[in-house]
C-alpha cells in the first residue's frame, strides 16, 4: 500500500521532468535552445575585455573559482532523467563577466540580479549590478555545464540560454545551531559551499544555548572554557580565527553570517561558569524550561550586563554584517520565579515579569545599537511581552502563519522559519506512548517546498516579509547526520525563497523532482553527504 503511493508519486515526478532545465532554484525568466556547445579546455571567466580579473577583488576571487570548478566539472548526465542528448553546435570559449557597480560591500538587500546569456558559439555573457549577482550568475552557468560521458570533454546543454533572474526575497537562510552539538569549522564552510549552489545568502549561525557555549571570547573567556564540550580533554570552540574564517568564506560567497547568542532564555550554559548570574539551572525542566536544561539568566543584576556587554564587545565586531540575532525565544517566568532574588526585585519595583523582559532586551538592544547592529529577535519578545524593540529590527517568526501575521500587522519586518514546515530537526519521533507532537510528522523536502512564507497575508503584509529561514536544531544531529538533515530539504527551501510562486500558487514539488534530483547529485560531487531523493531506478527509467 505504502510502496505503491510513493511509485506512484515518481511516475508523475518523472512524467515532466524532460521539460526543464535543470537549474536549481528556478530562474525568474529563462528560454533555452536545444543544442549542446562544446565548452573550450580553455574556458575561462573574464572581465568584458576578454582580460583577466584581479584576485585583489571579490569579483576576481569569484571568476577564478569558478572557472576552476566548471574546467573540473565531473556531473555527467548518466543518471539524471533531465538530461536528454542533444545535437552538438559550437564551442564556448569563455564567459565574460560584466558589473556596474563597483562597491563589495555585503548588505542586507543587495541586488543579486543577472542576466545570463550562452550562445551557439563563442563567448558567453553575464551582466549584473553588483559583485554578488555576478556570483549567482556564475552559479548558474556552471549549473549547465556537464561532462560528456563519451570522451569526458565538457559542454553546456539547453543553448542558445537566455536567462534573467533575481531573487524574490532578499533574506534567505539557514538556521544553524552549534549549541546542542558542536560543528568543527569544516563542517560550516562545506553548509556555506551548498548555501552557495542553492543561492541561499545567510547563514543564521544559532551559537549558544543552554546546553553548550562554544564562543571563545577574549573578554569573557571562562563562559567557553567553562560552557563548551570537551571531547577527549579537547575544548570544543570557536575561536577569533574561526569566525574570521567563516565569515571571510560566507562573504567571498555572497552569504553573510548572521550570530546568534541566544538570551536571556536558553542560558543554562552560562552557569558553568557564572552560576550567580542564572535561575532555576538544576530544576524541574518540565516546568521551568522549554527543554532540558534549564537556566535562565538573572535579568536584576547589573554584573549580568556587565557580563554581556563584555561579551558583546569583544566578539560583535568579529562578525561583519550589520544583523545581530538577540535571541528572546521561549522565556520561562516560572524559571525566574524560582529565584528569591528576582521576586524581591518584583516587590521593590512593583514589577512584573514582562516588565523584567522590557529591561533586559532595552539595556541589550542598546548595547547592540552602540556596537552598530541592527536587531533581529524571535517572535515572543513582540508578540507575548509586548517589547518594542528599534524601529529597524527584524522579527523571527517560527510558530505558524498567525504569528507570521501578527509581526507583519504590527509593521515589522519579518523572517519565517515556521516549524509547521521548515524545521528542518523536526520529527524524528516521539517517546513511545506520547501520540504525535506538535513538531510531527518528520519535514520531508515536498513539505518544505509546498510552503507558502506569505499565507493569509494581505499585500501590505506581505512587503514585510523580507525572506526566511530553514532551521536545523541540533539535538539529534552531530556532524555525523549534518549533510543529510540539511540536503536536499534546505535546496527546497532556496527555491521557495529565490524563485518565489509559481505562476501565482503556492510551488508544485511534483515537476520539481527531476531539476532538485539533479542539483542534489550536483552537491554529493562538492562533497556533501545529501540524502537521495529516489532510487536510482527512477534517473534512468519512467518510475
Ligand atoms: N531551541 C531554541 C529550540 C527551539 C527554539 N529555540 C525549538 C522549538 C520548537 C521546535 C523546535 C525547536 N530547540 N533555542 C524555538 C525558536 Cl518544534
Amino acid at each position: 500500500m505504502r510502496s505503491s503511493l510513493i511509485f506512484a508519486v515518481f511516475l508523475f515526478a518523472s512524467a515532466t521532468a524532460f521539460s526543464f532545465v535543470p537549474i536549481w532554484p528556478q530562474p525568474s525568466h529563462l528560454t533555452a535552445g536545444n543544442a549542446t556547445v562544446l565548452l573550450s579546455a580553455t574556458f575561462t571567466i573574464t572581465n568584458f575585455h576578454g582580460g583577466a580579473i584581479s584576485s585583489s577583488c571579490l569579483l576576481g576571487r569569484a571568476a577564478a573559482r569558478y572557472t576552476g570548478s566548471i574546467r573540473a566539472t565531473t556531473w555527467t548526465p548518466e543518471y539524471a532523467n533531465t538530461r536528454p542528448t542533444f545535437p552538438q553546435s559550437g564551442t564556448i570559449t569563455g564567459l565574460s563577466v560584466s558589473v556596474t557597480s563597483t562597491s563589495e560591500v555585503l548588505t542586507p538587500g543587495v541586488d543579486e540580479s543577472y542576466t545570463l546569456q550562452v550562445p551557439a558559439g563563442g563567448v558567453a555573457t553575464l551582466n549584473a549590478t553588483t559583485v554578488f549577482g555576478a556570483i549567482r550568475g556564475f552559479e548558474t552557468f556552471s549549473q549547465l555545464v556537464r561532462q560528456r560521458l563519451s570522451d569526458n570533454r565538457l559542454e553546456v546543454a539547453f543553448t542558445p540560454v537566455l536567462i534573467r533572474d533575481s531573487p524574490t526575497f532578499i533574506h534567505r537562510g539557514i538556521l544553524l545551531d552549534t549549541s546542542r552539538h558542536f560543528f568543527p569549522v569544516g563542517d560550516l564552510l562545506r553548509t556555506l559551499d551548498g548555501m552557495s549552489t542553492v543561492k541561499l545568502n545567510v547563514l543564521h549561525w544559532h551559537i549558544t544555548d543552554s546546553q553548550s557555549f562554544p564562543l571563545l571570547s577574549k573578554a569573557v573567556p571562562e563562559l567557553a572554557q567553562k560552557g563548551a564540550y570537551k571531547k577527549r580533554g579537547v575544548i570544543q570552540v570557536y575561536n577569533q580565527t574561526d569566525v574570521d574564517t567563516i565569515v571571510r568564506y560566507g562573504y567571498e560567497r555572497g552569504i553573510r553570517v548572521i550570530p546568534e547568542i541566544d538570551m536571556p532564555g536558553h542560558t543554562r550554559s552560562w552557569a558553568f561558569s557564572h552560576p550567580e548570574l542564572t535561575t532555576c539551572v538544576g530544576t524541574n525542566f518540565e516546568i521551568n524550561a522549554a527543554e532540558p536544561p534549564a537556566g535562565q539568566l538573572d535579568p536584576t543584576l547589573d554584573a549580568t550586563y556587565n557580563l554581556i556587554y563584555n561579551l558583546l564587545d569583544d566578539v560583535a565586531p568579529w562578525y561583519t554584517d550589520s544583523f545581530w540575532h538577540a535571541g528572546g525565544d521561549e522565556v520561562n517566568f516560572n524559571c525566574w520565579n524560582t529565584s528569591s532574588n528576582v521576586r524581591q526585585y518584583l516587590k521593590t519595583h512593583h514589577a512584573t515579569f514582562t516588565d523584567l523582559v522590557k529591561v533586559f532586551t532595552g539595556k541589550v538592544y542598546e548595547r547592540l545599537q552602540k556596537l552598530g547592529k541592527t536587531i533581529m529577535l524571535w517572535e515572543e519578545m513582540v508578540l507575548n511581552f509586548g517589547v518594542v524593540p528599534p524601529k529597524n529590527s527584524i522579527v523571527q517568526a517560527w510558530q505558524g502563519p498567525a504569528s507570521t501575521k501578527a509581526s507583519t500587522a504590527a509593521g515589522y519586518q519579518t523572517v519565517v522559519s515556521d516549524f509547521n514546515a521548515w524545521y528542518l530537526d523536526c520529527g524524528h519521533g516521539d517517546f513511545p506512548g506520547d501520540g504525535p507532537s506538535y513538531c510531527d510528522p518528520f519535514k520531508t523536502w515536498m513539505n518544505v517546498y509546498s510552503y507558502d512564507p506569505l499565507f493569509n497575508l494581505t499585500s501590505s503584509e506581505s512587503k514585510l516579509v523580507i525572506g526566511g529561514e530553514v532551521s536545523l536544531w541540533t539535538e539529534q544531529t552531530s556532524p555525523n547526520n549534518l549533510d543529510r538533515m540539511l540536503w536536499p530539504r534546505a535546496a527546497a527551501g532556496a527555491e521557495v525563497m529565490w524563485s518565489g510562486k509559481e505562476n501565482g500558487q503556492v510551488r508544485n514539488w511534483v515537476p520539481a523532482t527531476g531539476r532538485l534530483w539533479e542539483v542534489n547529485e550536483r552537491l554529493i560531487l562538492k562533497g556533501i553527504a545529501a540524502e537521495p531523493l529516489q532510487p536510482t531506478y527512477c534517473a534512468t527509467n519512467m518510475c
